[in-house]
């Protein structure tokens, strides 16, 4: 089946969040080390320790220690307009499907 690109990322965007929170603990969120493992693997280019704890602290809005599916989508939304906001003036280039 051939799907858009946009379906496409929206399920990459719940089945990443859904592949990590379900190793440890509660399945439906993710702990910090789950987190820190999504972070390391799926966008390293984020930064260093420092900056996790900083990221931690800002996507666990309710500070329960775990960073559920709602404050991880906020998170998403974040990056999402960071990236707007950054491919604004460049010429659009989308990604090909394979
Ligand atoms: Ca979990
Ligand atoms: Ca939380």
């Amino acid at each position: 089946m051939l799907c858009s690109c946009l379906s496409q990322a929206l399920a990459v965007l719940v089945c990443t969040f859904q592949r990590y929170s379900k190793q440890e603990g509660d399945r439906f969120t993710l702990s910090r080390g789950e987190l820190k493992e999504l972070l390391e693997k799926e966008l390293p280019s984020l930064g260093d320790e420092g900056a996790f704890e900083e990221l931690l602290s800002i996507l666990d809005a309710n500070k329960d220690g775990e960073v559920d599916f709602q404050e991880y989508i906020r998170f998403v939304a974040v990056a999402c307009t960071l990236c707007h906001e950054f491919f604004v003036d460049s010429p659009v280039v989308l990604p090909r499907g394979q």
